[in-house]
This record gives C-alpha cells, sequence and structure tokens, in this order.
C-alpha cells in the first residue's frame, strides 16, 4: 500500500497542520478562507488586537473608534491622487483609511505575521525559501457612500509586475477579519479562479463576477498575487477590522521598507525571531547599502 499523498509534493507542514483542503481551493480559486480554529491564533489576541487599532485610530485621527458606531465625530478626509476605487467624488466619504507598519507598534502583529497556518500556505504559493514580508497594515473602515466606488476596487496585487506572470506567486497576501465579514458590512470580494488568468484586474468582468467572502470573526483569508480582489462598500452602522500582512518574492520590491528601517530588537520579541529575521530579508545580498566583493590586494 502506497502511503497517503507519497506521489505528491505536499510538505511535511501542510501534512501536520492539516492544510490540505485549504492548499486546494488556493490551487482552484486563488483564495482560501481558514477559520479561527484551524489557524489557532486564539480570539482573544483577535480582540486584542481590534482595541489597539481603535486605539490607534483616535490617535491618528482625533476621533474615537466604537466597534458598533465606528468614528463618533465627522472626519474629512484630505484631498489625495486617485486609489485602488479610483478618484473619491467630493460628495462621497471613502469610510476607510490604513494603519501602516503594524509590525512596529506591538508583538501581537508581529506574532501573526508568522501564524504558522498563514505562513505555510503563502509559503506554498510564493515559495518555502524565498518568502519575504512586504508591508503589515490595518483596512480601518465603518459605513460610507463609497468605499472603492462602483469598480469595488477591484485589482491584483502583483499588478506592477510585468507580464507574463509565472505559475508562482510573486506576491500572497492574508486579510485577518477582526470583525464579522457580510457583503453589505463591506466584505471582501473577489472572482474565483481569476489567479490563471495572469493577468491584471479586467473590467467589467471584475465587477460582473466578484463574489464576497462573508466569514466570521477571526478568519483568515489567503489569496495569490494574481486573484482580483477589492470590497463592497459597508452599508450599514458599525465596523469592518482586518489586518492585511502581506508577503512577497525576494525578488520583489517590498511595500514597507522592513529590510533597511525594521528595528532589529522589535524583531527580536516575537514567538520565532530567526524565522521573524529572515522574512524581513535583514540578512539577504540586496539590497546592499555599501559595497560587499571581495577585493584583491597587491601581493
Ligand atoms: O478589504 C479590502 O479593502 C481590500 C484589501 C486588499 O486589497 C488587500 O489586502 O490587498
Ligand atoms: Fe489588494
Amino acid at each position: 500500500m502506497q502511503e497517503r499523498n507519497s506521489a505528491t509534493k505536499l510538505s511535511e507542514e501542510v501534512r501536520s497542520l492539516e492544510l490540505e483542503k485549504y492548499l486546494l481551493q488556493l490551487e482552484v480559486d486563488g483564495l482560501t478562507v481558514v477559520p479561527p480554529e484551524v489557524h489557532n491564533f486564539g480570539m482573544d489576541r483577535i480582540d486584542q488586537m481590534s482595541a489597539l487599532i481603535l486605539e490607534y485610530a483616535e490617535a491618528m485621527t482625533g476621533t474615537k473608534f466604537t466597534l458598533k458606531d465606528g468614528p463618533l465625530s465627522k472626519l474629512i478626509f484630505p484631498e489625495v491622487k486617485a486609489g485602488l476605487g479610483g478618484q473619491v467624488p467630493k460628495d462621497k466619504s471613502p469610510g476607510q483609511f490604513l494603519i501602516q507598519q503594524l509590525g512596529r507598534k506591538h508583538r501581537v502583529f508581529r506574532d501573526l505575521a508568522i501564524n504558522p497556518v498563514a505562513l505555510e500556505l503563502i509559503r506554498c504559493l510564493i515559495g518555502r525559501k524565498v518568502t519575504r514580508f512586504s508591508s503589515h497594515n490595518s483596512f480601518v473602515k465603518w459605513q460610507g457612500d463609497w468605499g472603492y466606488g462602483p469598480s469595488l476596487g477591484m485589482h491584483a496585487d502583483q499588478t506592477a509586475m510585468p507580464l507574463p506572470w509565472g505559475r508562482s506567486a510573486l506576491n500572497a497576501n492574508t486579510n485577518w477579519c477582526l470583525t464579522d465579514y457580510t457583503k453589505e458590512g463591506g466584505s471582501f470580494a473577489y472572482v474565483p479562479g481569476s489567479h490563471r488568468f495572469g493577468t491584471p484586474a479586467q473590467y467589467p468582468q471584475a465587477v460582473e463576477k466578484a463574489v464576497p467572502i462573508e466569514a466570521r470573526k477571526g478568519s483568515l483569508i489567503v489569496f495569490h498575487g494574481a486573484t482580483w480582489h477589492g470590497a463592497f462598500p459597508r452599508e450599514i452602522p458599525g465596523m469592518r477590522l482586518s489586518v492585511a500582512n502581506y508577503y512577497r518574492h525576494v525578488g520583489i520590491q517590498s511595500q514597507e521598507d522592513i529590510n533597511g528601517t525594521f528595528p532589529r530588537e522589535l524583531a527580536d520579541d516575537c514567538d520565532e525571531p530567526e524565522l521573524f529575521r529572515q522574512l524581513c530579508g535583514f540578512n539577504d545580498a540586496f539590497p546592499y547599502a555599501e559595497p560587499n566583493q571581495p577585493v584583491p590586494q597587491t601581493a
């Protein structure tokens, strides 16, 4: 009798963490949703992250936020150049903003970024030894009449990379749902199987074929960098909070300058410092700040 899976190249980690079905869905749909009892990060730490993000949101905007009511005062957005959903009309409110560089703010976000289940699925997409961090952000979202507008902000994360895209992901992403995700609550949207088209999001198909990811608080969404995705506007009171831990192939530029500027002592303050440092790219050959090649000298 052949041992189960002996002819396939499933990693020891995939087998021991029992991730086969999530990996299959990633392969077929370009996205999977992992429930809290499988990634095991713990609901206490999910709630801890929500509370921290509400604190940061208040410090950044000057307005208190609650999960039930969103921002307690009216917020005015600065005029910015067009983002994911294009230019926001003057009479509309995006109802969302980003909190960046979470890995520098609290250990819980560093431990989240190396959650074994999330990292294993990402490494299956990008490659075990060549996976690195790109950025650690929170999408803070409340009731608003725009969100990303009618385009739903549909895009593929690895759009900056020239075509043709190969089979391996150049970027891959995790969105941790810190609150329940429902369509009317402004959930994530994606086109199943779109990672196999191997192109940036095409319109109008990306919007027409978009389906919501409805998932309970604590769920982990993992998706390929070629998967077309965006989000629905939040039509109901309250908030949708997520943490997006975004990863890259070692050869791809990171969003946050983690390699160059992430505080080394913070990298050591987490569940697995050696792994965290490797994902930061601290020991990578590139980019170098000073000449690093041996130079021959006169004998
Ligand atoms: O939920 C959203 O607003 C979209 C998230 C997204 O595009 C991403 O994490 O790459
Ligand atoms: Fe994205």
